[in-house]
């Protein structure tokens, strides 16, 4: 495959800022020296910026003139790049980026596109239920264009951002989830198409049994290809420091491992014909730590996952 690499240098949708400086320490870190060790070709973009702080008067989304053109601008990026039969990977950023990216990828391949979120954090409130009003924490509620009739941005933002053919919750999957608002408990409860492993859960049950579940669940769910979104903060605060959300009791260097494996096998699965439609990488702070390990432990996931052999 070819890789694009494209920069999503933003950083107010969440409560710390810092996520902006994401990229580069990736870069830093040697990410081109382990994407050719993958033996794909990649092609490093100029990143994406807009930043300017301003709050609505009612204040339903933190920064939302910010988040409204930015992901305009990330989502023509990433369209550009699928156009070019190219595989995007996008690094935040915090997890707002992601209404962009996998915008952009719904826009060009449709709703037979599945997500993974690998996150300790559902990201499925909407400002109506939303307790901090952080764009970060809606960005799945936004790709399934829930509804959130209290504001009136949150309609303007998905209207000029999330295509119709969005995201279905028959292809939206969580792993690693560990600290959800009771809205989010809630609608995952209550949604019997989503798949969800909460981290204790895959603890009791072991990833053979959860890939086993997951991998009959992608093939029901018709899935075509497969966009992955990992958030920093799935893993460990001991092996990923660099999150401005840190929770405890996350995964720990084996999972990540074994994640990244059982990962690979499927995009690479022939018969299952579910390839990697794109990445996002996100909300790693080198202003929270500066130690370089989770940096060096995201880029160990992105080798083992794209790995050809
Ligand atoms: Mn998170």
């Amino acid at each position: 495959m070819n890789i694009d690499i494209i920069g999503a240098t933003y950083d107010i949708g969440g409560r710390r800022e810092g996520c902006m400086e994401g990229p580069d320490s990736l870069r830093d870190a040697g990410l081109h020296q382990i994407l050719t060790e993958t033996g794909h070709s990649f092609h490093d973009n100029e990143d994406v910026m807009y930043r300017v702080f301003d709050n609505p008067l009612d204040c339903s989304i933190k920064n939302f003139s910010s988040a409204y053109n930015f992901c305009y601008e990330l989502k023509r990026a990433v369209s550009r790049s699928l156009s070019n039969h190219n595989i995007p990977l996008v690094l935040g950023g915090d997890h707002t980026i992601s209404m962009g990216s996998i915008s952009a990828a719904l826009e060009s391949i449709g709703s037979s596109m599945s997500v993974l979120w690998i996150d300790a954090h559902a990201d499925l409130n909407t400002p109506d239920v939303s307790p901090s009003k952080n764009m970060h924490g809606m960005t799945v509620a936004a790709l399934m264009r829930l509804e959130s009739p209290g504001s009136s941005y949150w309609t303007k933002l998905i209207n000029r951002i999330v295509p119709d053919s969005c995201l279905l919750p028959s292809r939206m999957a969580w792993m690693g989830l560990r600290d959800l608002d009771s809205y989010e408990t809630a609608y995952i409860k209550n949604n019997k198409h989503v798949f969800a492993k909460t981290k204790t859960e895959i603890d009791e049950m072991g990833w053979d049994a959860c890939f086993e579940e997951y991998r009959a669940w992608l093939a029901n769910s018709g899935s075509r290809s497969l966009w992955i979104s990992y958030d920093i903060d799935a893993l460990d605060p001991s092996i990923g420091p660099a999150s401005g959300t840190l929770v405890p009791d996350g995964f720990s260097m084996d999972d990540v491992k074994t994640l990244a494996e059982k990962l690979n096998g499927i995009i690479m699965d022939k018969d299952l014909n579910i390839p990697l439609a794109g990445m996002d990488v996100v909300e790693i702070n080198p202003s929270i730590d500066n130690t370089g390990k989770s940096e060096k432990n995201t880029l160990e996931f992105v080798r083992d996952l794209l790995k050809q052999s």
